[in-house]
């Protein structure tokens, strides 16, 4: 269709040689990088992250690295859930939110040493912001982007491939932890976790010359379980109801509206960003929550980019932001970021395509 035309804004993933040669057809760009979203075969790329084992390349979900004495505090303000009980060698998935207590990130935030945090973000810019608030709170500490990049092994077969080449010690992790280990004396991070449900781990590579060597190993390890290139796959996510910050999120959306307020900790301290913005939300209640939606009909619809208004009885209830053709349910499905007003099992129509399409909200996730 088009090319890129590279440039030192676009920064390359280390990973980016060995996708080409597994024959990479399509990116999106994400922090300032591009990601795989495609190998040329949606479908079967779909069912072998149902099926068997999968290989992403997510270096884009950069880390914004916190150091220093300060390193824990900083975490903490930048957080509203509770990090205090989180251990070194543990991960835990937290909402970042402005002072209004509007989401503008969703880390894993990984606890390396009680001095060094990685922030493993999604597609914004956090090392302006944590090195702004660093600095107006008089903190020592020190905001970096260390030489780290993810590469995800998922699906049900992938325990099978990262143990066979770090050892049956993986199989006993916890989800989001992890343990800094080197394969070939190639220094990594290896961590349960991975953006969809099917299970699976992500070496965080901490040496950027070696991608494709990493990439080859655990190419080699998966070979015997077919294993093959993948990327964080839109329809296992929308069907697990996994939400995609800036995708499924606009520029007023707080935790509570997108299922993530079992991640807001209303305790935490009143210097935490957000969190007296977070109270009077809870206390008012969100306006809007997020639901799923079945459309009717028969064939593959196409999303596009931008979000379609959700209307009831005539009038806009909600926006769908993301759709979906199911592989597993054979049937549209999306996520519908809509009025309290409207619940599970209430009809909807959207304007799709030029066509009005009737649909019914759903409880998330799908499957
Ligand atoms: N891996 C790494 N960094 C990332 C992502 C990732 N940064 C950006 C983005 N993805 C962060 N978003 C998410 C969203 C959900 C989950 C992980 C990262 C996730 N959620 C589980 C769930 O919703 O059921 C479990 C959350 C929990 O209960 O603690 O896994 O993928 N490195």
């Amino acid at each position: 269709m088009f090319g890129i035309t590279p440039s030192a804004r676009l920064r390359p993933s280390p990973y980016f040689e060995a996708t080409l040669s597994e024959g990479v057809t399509a990116f999106t760009t994400y922090n300032h990088m591009l990601m795989p979203t495609s190998f040329g075969h949606p479908e079967a790329e779909y069912w072998r992250i149902i099926n068997g084992v999968s290989q992403w390349d997510v270096a884009c979900e950069r880390q914004v690295q916190l150091k220093g004495p300060d390193a824990g505090r900083l975490a903490q303000i930048l957080a509203p859930r509770d990090l205090s009980g989180c251990s070194i060698g543990q991960g835990k998935y937290a909402p970042l939110c402005n002072h209004a207590g509007v989401l503008i990130n969703d880390p894993i935030v990984l606890k390396l040493a009680d001095d060094l945090y990685w922030f493993s973000i999604a597609d914004s810019n956090i090392w302006f912001w944590a090195r702004a608030i660093a600095e107006e709170r008089g903190l020592t500490v020190e905001v970096s982007e260390p030489d780290v990049s993810p590469m995800a092994v998922q699906g049900p077969k992938a325990e099978d491939v990262v143990a066979s080449v770090f050892g049956d010690w993986v199989r006993g992790l916890k989800y989001f932890w992890f343990r800094e280990t080197a394969i070939d004396g190639i220094p990594v991070v290896v961590a349960r976790s991975g953006w969809s449900k099917q299970g699976g781990f992500e070496i965080y590579l901490k040496d950027g010359a070696r991608g494709t060597q990493l990439w080859n190993i655990v190419k080699e390890a998966g070979k015997s379980r077919d294993i093959g290139p993948g990327n964080p796959n839109w329809v296992e996510r929308v069907e697990s109801g996994l939400i995609s910050y800036g995708g499924d999120t606009d520029r007023e959306t707080n935790p509570f509206e997108v299922r993530m307020g079992k991640y807001v900790d209303l305790h935490v301290a009143d210097d935490v960003i957000g969190i007296k913005a977070l109270r009077r939300i809870h206390a008012a209640g969100p306006r809007r929550h997020s639901l799923g939606i079945v459309l009717e009909g028969k064939d593959p619809i196409t999303f596009g980019f931008a979000w379609k208004d959700i209307c009831k009885d005539g009038a806009k209830v909600g926006d769908l932001t993301t759709c979906t053709w199911s592989y597993r349910m054979k049937k549209n499905i999306g996520f519908a970021l809509i009025s309290t007003r409207c619940k599970a099992g209430d009809a909807i129509e959207v304007v799709m395509q030029g066509k009005v399409i009737p649909g019914t909200l759903t409880e998330l996730p799908f499957l």
